[in-house]
């Protein structure tokens, strides 16, 4: 069932990454399986969404892997402003279909 899930969110994540400059060819392979790894970290209670302090942890172990922007949000301290951007329905969790709507 993790597994299901982490799958559906890694998809989504990975349109995260920005898709312009420097990442014009779209994120790398070992970018994608970074991105794996955090969201798999950072989904701590395995429900296939990010609640806010889930979110705010993979800002940061994105940072720290220095993918997307998730490095800019970090130094900004826009966590919130990110996370209220990507939930549109406002419920307090991110889904897979939140996070690739805001592409
Ligand atoms: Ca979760
Ligand atoms: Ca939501």
């Amino acid at each position: 069932m993790k597994h299901t899930n982490l799958g559906r969110l890694a998809l989504a994540a990975a349109v995260m990454l920005p898709a312009a400059g420097a990442y014009a060819q779209g994120p790398s392979e070992a970018a994608r399986q970074l991105m794996a790894e955090n969201l798999s970290q950072a989904d701590a209670n395995s429900d296939g969404a990010l609640n806010q302090s889930e979110f705010v942890m993979l800002i940061d172990l994105n940072a720290a892997d220095n993918l997307g922007r998730a490095a800019l949000i970090a130094r900004t301290g826009n966590q919130a402003r990110a996370f209220a951007h990507i939930d549109a329905n406002g419920d307090g969790l991110l889904t897979g279909a939140e996070l690739q709507a805001m592409v």
